[in-house]
């Protein structure tokens, strides 16, 4: 059997654009090679990153990425090949990172997460070689899932294992430096550095590539506008494989700088605490419901938080209210963030007046970023009022990776990137989300896609149909809530949620809720679009939840 074709990476903007980035300067090939060679030199014996257990300083980890890149090229892993890569937040994530990039290998980044069903998507759809995992992360142990992964991927040669014991897989820690195997030559600037996952609009993830100079100039210019510099602690408490906590300046805009990366392994408040004053940590970046937990939980705290100086929140919606809430406790400057994994992203700035701070997302990082706000025809709105947002700019995608259809829907014939977010504009160019336009859920942060859960409950014996829908929660946001016609007899809701769970799926896309219904009532002509369905099923169930909840008016 012969394996299919290697499609090829590619990201290209037009000939114009093209010279436009590179004359404005955003464009400068760089490359993530010589982005951590050049670093190393300059800020050799500095601490690069530290966790709970390791503080590597920046010549550590370019001597552990050399070294993981020549273990992998020692394989036999050829330039250009893929590889997926579920790493927690442990210093090995950008060892390893780096240590592709350096190999001339392709990330993939996965989340911790992650399940069989994800990672054999990933593994498919980038046509990965190879799979790289930590042993043990959250009590969920990879090595199960590696073996699984094997017996469906056969096109997967290599398993390679962070831990102690890698069983029959290689051990990462068997890598041994060879710095003849290293290319000598280093990237395109402008080819494809690594493939990033978009949270799912409609069905499964798609695969983001991001080049080397597209994604480096996002970081740079994020690390001015977030005010990163070599004094800079950046602590990482949502996944280290997330966009924003990557790049929003993330640990890359802490290394740009010659900063310092902090990890912790949990997003909660007890833990991370801790490290923010042990590390004196300057800055990091939320969810709004961590958020709110964070503000909580540091009424209250006896830990020295005062080194903070910036706290971001995005990924989700922060309502003014909660900003008040965030700003009331925290001694230190809020900045909103609304990005995307596309490339997009709007910052608040740190001189913002509080009104802007509260009450928007934020302005994009570029000049060169263009930004519409249309309606259904694809006219722009007035100024204020709500739209589509597209945008085309140096560091948002052209097209994703292997995916027509995909890219027939999500961009425009002249490049715009269609976000699927609803916001206004205000006259100076800040963005206020109000909703979008697709049938995903954004819970706490985590974007899933209402057909990618429908599409599994559909393979459940007993139910006859499912629309799942995004309901508004005070905890996260939005949680899950699936309502199903039941086929037969009725299962029992945790029966089934016990039953997602089985499915080899991430967690976080089993529903929070379950709602049997006898039928879903249909337009008069008999038919609907499942997004009406979705539509109408939430508003029916918003009203009926308010009714029931709100007090009983007096008879008179
Ligand atoms: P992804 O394309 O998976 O990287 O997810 C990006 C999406 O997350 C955006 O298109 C928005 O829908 C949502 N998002 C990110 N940040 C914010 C924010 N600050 N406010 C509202 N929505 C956000
Ligand atoms: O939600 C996101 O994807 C996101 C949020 C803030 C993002 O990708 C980013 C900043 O870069």
């Amino acid at each position: 059997m012969t394996s299919a074709p290697l499609l090829p990476l590619q990201q290209t903007w037009p000939d114009d654009l093209v010279a436009r980035y590179r004359a404005a300067g955003h464009w400068r090939g760089e490359t993530f090679p010589a982005f951590l060679r050049e670093r190393a030199a300059r800020f050799g014996q500095r601490t690069a990153i530290v966790d709970v257990e390791q503080r590597w300083t920046y010549a550590q980890l370019l001597e552990r990425a050399e070294t993981i890149a020549a273990g992998l090229l020692a394989l036999g892993l050829q330039r250009g090949d893929r590889v997926v890569l579920q790493i927690g937040n442990v210093p090995e994530f950008y060892g390893v990172a780096f240590g592709l990039f350096l190999a001339g290998l392709v990330p993939v980044y996965a989340l911790p997460a992650h399940r069989i069903t994800e990672i054999s998507h990933f593994v498919r759809k980038s046509q990965a070689v190879a799979y790289v995992a930590l042993q043990q992360y959250d009590n969920f142990d990879y090595r199960t899932l590696a073996r699984e992964l094997q017996a469906q991927e056969r096109a997967l040669k290599h398993v390679v294992i962070l831990g102690e014991d890698a069983a029959e897989f290689t051990p990462l820690h068997s890598f041994e430096p060879n710095a003849a195997l290293l290319p000598t030559q280093d990237p395109d600037p402008q080819s494809v550095a690594f493939l990033q996952i978009s949270g799912g609009s409609t069905g499964l993830s798609k695969l983001i590539p991001r080049t080397h100079d597209d994604y480096l100039y996002s970081v740079r210019a994020s690390t001015e506008i977030c005010g990163i510099g070599d004094d800079s602690r950046y602590l990482v408490a949502l996944p280290a494989a997330h966009n924003f906590p990557m790049s929003s300046p993330g640990a890359l805009g802490a290394l740009y700088a010659g900063g310092t990366v902090v990890l912790s392994r949990s997003p909660l408040p007890e833990k991370a605490f801790e490290l923010i004053e042990r590390e004196r940590v300057t800055d990091l970046g939320l969810v709004p419901p961590l958020a709110l937990l964070w503000a909580q939980a540091a009424s209250q705290t006896r830990r020295d938080l005062s080194s903070l100086r910036v706290l971001q929140v995005g990924g989700a919606k922060l309502t003014s209210e909660a900003a008040r809430r965030v700003i009331a406790v925290f001694q230190c400057q809020l900045q909103q963030v609304f990005g995307m994994a596309e490339g997009l992203v709007n910052y608040t700035r740190l001189d913002d007046d509080e009104d802007t701070i509260l009450h928007t997302q934020g302005r994009p990082i570029s000049p060169d970023d263009e930004v519409l706000v249309v309606d259904d025809q694809g006219d722009p709105v007035p100024e204020g009022q709500s739209g589509y947002l597209l945008t085309r700019g140096p560091y948002t995608i052209r097209g994703y990776h292997n995916d027509d259809a995909a890219n027939a829907r999500s961009f425009t014939a002249d490049g715009f990137y269609r976000t699927g977010d609803v916001v206004q504009r205000t006259a100076k160019g800040y963005l206020t989300v109000q909703g979008r336009a697709n049938d995903h859920i954004n819970r706490a942060g985590e974007k899933i896609s209402a057909e990618e859960v429908e599409d599994q409950l559909l393979a459940h014996p007993q139910v006859f149909d499912a629309a799942v829908v995004s309901i508004p929660d005070d905890a996260l946001g939005e949680r899950i809530c699936a309502f199903i016609i039941p086929r037969g007899e009725k299962p029992r809701g945790p029966a089934l949620k016990a039953w997602m769970r089985t499915r080899g799926l991430a967690a976080f896309k089993i529903p929070d809720q379950v709602v049997f219904v006898d039928a879903f009532e249909t337009t008069a002509v008999g038919k609907t679009s499942r997004k009406e369905l979705r539509a109408r099923l939430r508003s029916v169930f918003l009203r009926e939840q308010a009714a029931a909840t709100s007090p009983s008016t007096p008879t008179p």
